[in-house]
């Protein structure tokens, strides 16, 4: 029996039946030698999905390489602790408005993403064709508060890797090295921005969300497309995202230029 590199495996004799097939499909795209880099944690949020077609959603699109290929660099971060949906927030708390006020309509509403040599914009549908994962995650803000909350959309790195953004090729990445380090985003106003590193921009829990407690996102909460990013404080979930820019410099970002540090991880 070959020996495994996997950490925190537990002995094969004591496996669940979610780890063996957890298992089986690193086994698959074991080729891929970077497999061994997915911690539990991923597999367990990435599986608590309904069925669709007798397989897990999160299952299909695990085996579907091109479209976790990015994800996979940098999935050797630490996760942020997920809850149940019944623990979510029903009443949730708004916060900022920055870049949310003016004349904006949401049915003409596009996403632009951009990069040296490359550029192309999204439907909201063409977002949605991406594989959907849900997250309930305690959403910190850094004026003290913090809720347990329920979004759901499509992962950034999914996005990334069907596209093929982010990386200086414009072509899927070979190594982390191929991605421009930094990602930054816009309103349509531009009255608010936030930059992120790649590493965050990329970790599998991080969400271009469009739904809330299972409903369409509302515009107080960033309708129709805002980010979250559970491994940063909430100035960095940006709401009504309108553009996309991947960059090696580091992009400008609204409380970062109001005194806040840059990279507010948590
Ligand atoms: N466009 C935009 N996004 C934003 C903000 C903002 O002012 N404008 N505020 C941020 C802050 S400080 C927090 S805590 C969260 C709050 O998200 P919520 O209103 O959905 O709770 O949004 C973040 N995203
Ligand atoms: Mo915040």
């Amino acid at each position: 029996m070959e020996k495994e590199q996997i950490p925190h495996m537990p002995e094969r004799e004591k496996l669940t039946t979610e780890q063996q097939i957890r298992r089986r499909t690193l086994n698959a795209f074991a080729w891929f030698g970077l497999a061994s880099l997915l911690p539990v944690g991923i597999w367990k949020a990435l599986t608590a999905k309904p069925l669709e077609g007798g397989v897990p959603t999160a299952l299909r699109s695990i085996l579907d390489v091109n479209e976790t290929i990015a994800s996979t660099y940098f999935s050797n971060q630490h996760l942020a602790p997920t809850f149940a949906v019944s623990e979510a927030a029903k009443q949730v708390r708004v916060n900022g408005a920055a870049g949310l006020g003016g004349k904006f309509d949401p049915a003409t509403w596009q996403l632009a993403i951009s990069q040296p040599g490359k550029a192309l914009t999204l439907s909201l549908d063409e977002i949605k064709a991406l594989p959907k994962y849900d997250l309930v995650f305690d959403f910190k803000c850094v004026e003290g508060w913090s809720q347990v909350q329920h979004w759901a959309g499509a992962r950034l790195a999914d996005l990334v890797a069907k596209y093929q953004v982010g990386t200086r090729t414009g072509q899927q990445p070979t190594g982390e090295a191929d991605f421009f380090k930094h990602v930054g985003m816009e309103t349509p106003d531009k009255g608010y921005y936030v930059g992120l590193d790649i590493a965050s921009a990329l970790h599998p829990q991080t969400l271009l969300a469009y739904e809330m407690n299972g409903e369409a996102l509302t515009a107080p909460h960033g309708a129709p497309l805002r980010l979250i990013v559970p491994v940063k404080y909430g100035v960095k979930n940006m709401k009504r995202i309108s553009m996309i820019t991947f960059a090696d410099d580091r992009p400008r970002d609204y409380w970062a230029e109001r005194g806040y540090d840059y990279y507010l991880g948590l």
